[in-house]
């Protein structure tokens, strides 16, 4: 999965699980499960898997799959591991401080410039076509998979199938399937290069199937959507957050200092946008032009060190991945780009 990938080459294991269970908690696709997990409980599904996968191959192809697509769910394999993942309790939380340093260091911070300079007419092109920022659009880039390099190795067909059949989000994991064969069978990429994260996120943006169908698109006009293509990814990406709200005349916000009241945490809390007048009037020195756009306050950990003020720009980010960690490192990494 994306940063972790990154991040893995440099960190020690242990660190590396710790980044695990911090996107696992903030990420919306995986609710929080039980205390009481048990690994020997799942999977929840009362029939076997081979019943399983012949009762799926029925229901699609009365919807009108092709048997050809149908057949790639017969050498699929129930993969216990996923479930075992899907299933685990975060430990403990890192704080976003040290979240954000295990993203944005020195070793990315030179990449991401080496990343945007070398690609910045494909940037541009997007920009300038879908009115997204081409830095955004790298920080996305580079968060989800380190500029292409580390899409994920899992097989998604089997990955949504073991998800689907396991029952914890059976209805989501079931859809995410048909998703996903429905992507095979128009021909897009080959069967075997269906590639991706344990939990279904695939290409270098990492889209679920449901996010490709609605947003992807071919960019470098071969008739093929291919995710794992930069070119196509990138625009994809561009237009899902123009088609989600981004507004490209918005900054996206910037760090504060300021003395945390009550008052402040509760709108913090309650993520109520202020105009500026506000935030100078609570005697906020702000360096970024923002003119008439609101602002809110997010202060990502309980620690209080850290505060922000974001535009309505960090909700789009926010309905790319539901994790504050996410969206304001997203933002701080685009800000390395000079
Ligand atoms: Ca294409």
């Amino acid at each position: 999965m994306f940063v972790l990938e990154m991040l893995k080459t440099k960190f020690n294991k242990i660190f590396y699980l710790l980044v695990i269970f911090i996107i696992l908690q903030t990420s919306d696709l995986f609710g929080k499960s039980t205390d009481s997990f048990d690994v020997d409980k799942f999977p929840k599904s009362k029939i076997s898997w081979k019943e399983w996968i012949l009762k799926t191959k029925n229901d699609l192809r009365n919807k009108n799959f092709k048997d050809n697509t149908l057949n790639y769910l017969d050498n699929i394999k129930f993969n216990r591991r996923i479930i075992e993942l899907d299933r685990k309790q975060p430990e403990f939380r890192l704080t976003f401080n040290k979240y954000l340093k295990n993203v944005v260091n020195t070793k990315s911070r030179k990449q991401i410039n080496e990343q945007y300079n070398q690609n910045k007419t494909l940037l541009k092109e997007i920009e300038l076509e879908f009115n997204v920022s081409a830095k955004i659009l790298s920080a996305l880039w580079g968060i989800e998979t380190y500029f292409g390099k580390h899409t994920g190795k899992m097989d998604i067909i089997s990955s949504l199938a073991s998800l689907a059949y396991d029952g914890r989000r059976k209805e989501f994991f079931t859809k995410e399937l048909e998703n996903a064969l429905n992507i095979l069978e128009n021909d897009h990429f080959e069967r075997n290069s269906f590639k991706g994260s344990w939990a279904g996120a695939f290409g270098q943006t990492q889209f679920m199937p449901s996010t490709f169908l609605k947003h992807a698109i071919d960019f470098d006009g071969d008739s093929k959507v291919n995710l794992f293509k930069k070119s196509d990814a990138l625009a994809s990406g561009a237009n899902y957050l123009k088609k989600i709200g981004w507004n490209n005349n918005l900054q996206w916000g910037e760090e504060i200092n300021i003395q945390l009241t009550d008052e402040l945490k509760k709108l913090a809390k309650n993520k109520v946008y202020k105009d500026i007048i506000f935030w100078s009037g609570n005697g906020i020195k702000l360096n970024k032009e923002y003119e008439k756009s609101k602002l809110k306050l997010v202060i990502p950990d309980s620690n209080n060190n850290e505060c922000y003020l974001v535009s309505k720009n960090y909700d789009v980010i926010l309905n790319w991945n539901r994790s504050n960690y996410f969206a304001l490192t997203v933002f701080l990494f685009s800000d390395e780009i000079k």
